[in-house]
């Protein structure tokens, strides 16, 4: 059976490298090791055992070094550079598959730079496309006590499952320092949220009490509550590894529930974008043959009766076109005007290279090519 993989994703500081020694040692004590793997690559030290570590292709700090970027650019590029190497990952764990129950991938601190980027998507996709992939949603329970932060949470988690489209399980943490009791009503009676949201407006000095920020409150609450029935919450703590067992209960649920629902979607989007690709590359073709000058069978007869049409149309036999004007006029509708600085300069600098593509055999040869296949 295929491997769930569970990417561990929270706020900076909720607990997810903690959260994920816990659950390695928990696995373990159970005789069901994971296969771990960390994609932060600036954590210092990882106080857990690695299969694969981000750390050791890409160096962080000479990744800021060289691109001269800031800690959360080199995040961002140093993810990328390892997205490129993702098939090997799944490779890796295919082959693997038979040996392990559970991988589990911790993340960034930084949520946006794994969530947000081209890159985290990139890795997220390659693994739900080849595995039971679920995100753990990682809470810091005692810093969600007030309703505005708990919702602004809920609204980056609704965010995180409307990206990535996959099964998610809530997991508040530090259950030992307070628990979770709190969030589980607010999550089921939605009267007890507005209760609390409003007595929290009415207190704070910065929000108010206006009419306006009561009626976004209870539209957000109605979308959250909407969101609610889709997950499953549990309350662990990393520390006396609490509420691990149930944790690990709902992971097979989510499981069974990717095979039945997530699967097919994830099948579906795979084909679309399959499809998509395709018909980019169509569109590229006709926009090159266009950008060649070539145009349709009929228009390019017509032509050849009108002059001495040598069979290849190239960018300057178009150059004195009645229908040039009116080519330009669409054009500036379409798209806003380019600001050359040398207008003229850059207009015999184009009619050089026109003339130039002209005498170009090997582009003649290419356009030929095209001519034909069309
Ligand atoms: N009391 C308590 N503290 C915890 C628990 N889990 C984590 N912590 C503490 O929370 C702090 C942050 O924990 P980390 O595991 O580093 O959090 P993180 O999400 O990996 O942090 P970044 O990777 O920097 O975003 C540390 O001081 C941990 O000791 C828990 O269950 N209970
Ligand atoms: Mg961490």
């Amino acid at each position: 059976m295929a491997p769930a993989n569970l990417l561990v994703i929270g706020m900076a500081g909720s607990g997810k490298t903690t959260f994920m020694q816990r659950l390695n040692s928990h696995l373990h004590a159970k005789k069901n090791p994971p296969y771990v793997i960390n994609l932060d690559p600036a954590v210092l030290k990882v106080p857990y055992g690695c299969n694969i570590d981000i750390r050791d292709s890409v160096n962080y700090h000479k990744v800021m070094d060289h691109y001269n970027l800031g800690p959360n650019g080199a995040i961002v590029t140093s993810l990328n550079l390892f997205s490129t190497k993702i098939d090997q990952i799944v490779q890796l764990l295919d082959k693997r598959a038979e040996n392990y129950n559970h991988v589990i991938i911790d993340t960034p601190g930084q949520i946006e730079c794994f969530i947000w980027s081209a890159s985290g998507s990139i890795i997220t996709q390659a693994l739900a496309s080849a595995f039971p992939t679920i995100i753990v949603y990682l809470i810091d329970t005692p810093r969600t006590t007030s309703p505005s932060t708990f919702m602004s949470n809920m609204l980056y988690a609704c965010s995180i499952l409307y990206k990535t489209k996959l099964p998610m399980i809530i997991v508040f943490n530090k259950c030992d320092i307070k628990d979770y009791e709190f969030a589980k009503e607010w999550m089921t009676d939605f009267e007890a949220f507005q209760a609390s949201m409003s007595s929290d407006q009415h207190n704070s000095s910065e929000g108010g009490d206006s009419g306006y920020m009561n009626s976004l409150i209870n539209s957000m609450s109605l979308m959250l509550e909407e969101f609610y029935s889709q997950l499953d919450v549990v309350g662990v703590s990393s520390y006396t590894g609490k509420g691990f067992d149930e944790f690990l209960d709902i992971v097979d649920d989510k499981v069974k529930e990717y095979n039945d629902v997530y699967k097919a979607e994830q099948e579906r989007i795979l084909k679309q974008r399959e499809q998509d690709e395709a018909d980019r590359k169509v569109k590229n073709l006709s926009k090159l043959v266009k950008d060649l000058g070539i145009k349709d069978q009929n228009a390019s007869t017509s032509r050849k009766k009108e002059d001495d049409y040598d069979g290849v149309n190239v960018l300057s036999d178009f150059e004195d076109d009645d229908d040039e004007e009116e080519e330009q006029e669409e054009d500036t509708i379409n798209a806003p005007q380019r600001e050359y600085t040398y207008e003229d300069e850059r207009f015999e600098q184009i009619k050089q290279q026109a003339q130039q593509a002209k005498e170009d055999s090997t582009l003649e040869k290419i356009t030929q090519y095209i001519n034909k296949s069309n």
